[in-house]
């Protein structure tokens, strides 16, 4: 299906302490992301780069904690934008770093709760980031949107998340980093883990239809995270937080080629592109093509699933 692509960039830093994710939503442009979109058939809406808007004074509970008033602002521009994007078109959010998805994912969350909806969340990344301001020890906020989304406690000063996610709701992928902290946190929560021992036992295609066998059967909207390092660095080298033994080129392609398929995923993030560590445009290029196919672009137009 045809969709009307909602492009909004959010040039944020501030979640992380390495510069250059701020310049994440240039290099998607200048890599044609656009373009790209237009030539699958997409009406395509550019809305240009957010701001944080006027910064209060607040003081984090944990001193380890950076940039706060910064990310509150980003949290509430970011919310706002994506869910009005929702009422348009479908919000493709271009980061910047991941401490975007408390505001996006909690503006989809705002968006369905109006539609009377369920909100899914599929995160695509290394990580968990289920810590809590309160937890981090990094003190680097990017860890801390799925906590969040499912109503952890320690985000006093943040907006209350409209509806908090349920477990069942929330799927993460690709997963092979997690802190001490997130890990016994993930268990009490009972959230589904699809981290990389699994996806080397079973591949990609089982977990992820399992996943959206539920989003379907709930009628629900499907918000899609992607963190640059759900694939291995040695494909997609811009990122701050390089973890070995990520996804192929051709495993994430699946992810998105499925995704597309399934006609469910309702909102994009693409997150945590260090344009100022990428070689010659590569892991721009590829989170582009990441794009196409997850908006319809296949290697070859037949009927899925017949071989031979
Ligand atoms: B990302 C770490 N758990 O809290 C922390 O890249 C890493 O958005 C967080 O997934 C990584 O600092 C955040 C060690
Ligand atoms: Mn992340
Ligand atoms: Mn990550
Ligand atoms: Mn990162």
């Amino acid at each position: 299906m045809k969709k009307t692509c909602i492009l909004i960039g959010a040039p944020i830093d501030s979640g992380q302490r390495r510069p250059g994710c701020l310049m994440g939503p240039a290099a998607y442009r200048v890599a044609g992301l656009p373009q790209v979109l237009a030539d699958l058939g997409h009406a395509v809406q550019d809305r240009g780069d957010l701001t944080h808007g006027a910064l209060e004074e607040v003081r984090p509970a944990n001193p380890a904690v950076h940039s706060l008033p910064q990310t509150l602002g980003w949290t509430r521009a970011l919310h706002a934008a994506t869910k009005a994007a929702l009422d348009e078109g479908f919000p493709i959010i271009l980061g910047g770093d991941h401490s975007l998805a408390l505001g996006s994912v909690s503006g989809a969350a705002a968006h369905a709760e109006a539609q009377g909806r369920p909100l899914f969340l599929l995160w695509l990344d290394a990580h968990s980031d289920f810590h809590t301001p309160l937890s981090t020890t990094s003190g680097n906020l990017h860890g801390t949107p799925v906590a969040y989304i499912a109503g952890r406690e320690g985000f006093d000063d943040f907006p209350p998340f409209p509806a908090p996610l349920p477990a069942e709701q929330i799927c993460l992928f690709g997963i092979r980093s997690v802190d001490p902290e997130e890990h016994a946190a993930l268990l009490l929560h009972d959230i589904a883990i699809n981290d990389m021992r699994v996806l080397d036992e079973f591949g990609i295609c089982a977990p992820l239809r399992g996943f959206l066998d539920k989003v379907r059967a709930a009628n629900g909207m499907l918000h899609v995270s992607l963190d640059v390092d759900f694939i291995d660095p040695a494909h997609a080298p811009a990122v701050g937080t390089t973890v070995p033994g990520g996804t192929t080129v051709r495993e994430a392609h699946l992810v998105m080629e499925l995704l597309h398929e399934s006609g469910l995923m309702t909102s994009l993030d693409l997150v945590e592109l260090n344009p100022f560590l990428d070689e010659r445009g590569r892991t721009a290029r590829l989170m582009v093509d990441l794009v196409a196919s997850a908006m319809g672009r296949k290697v070859f137009d037949r009927p899925t699933r017949s071989f031979g």
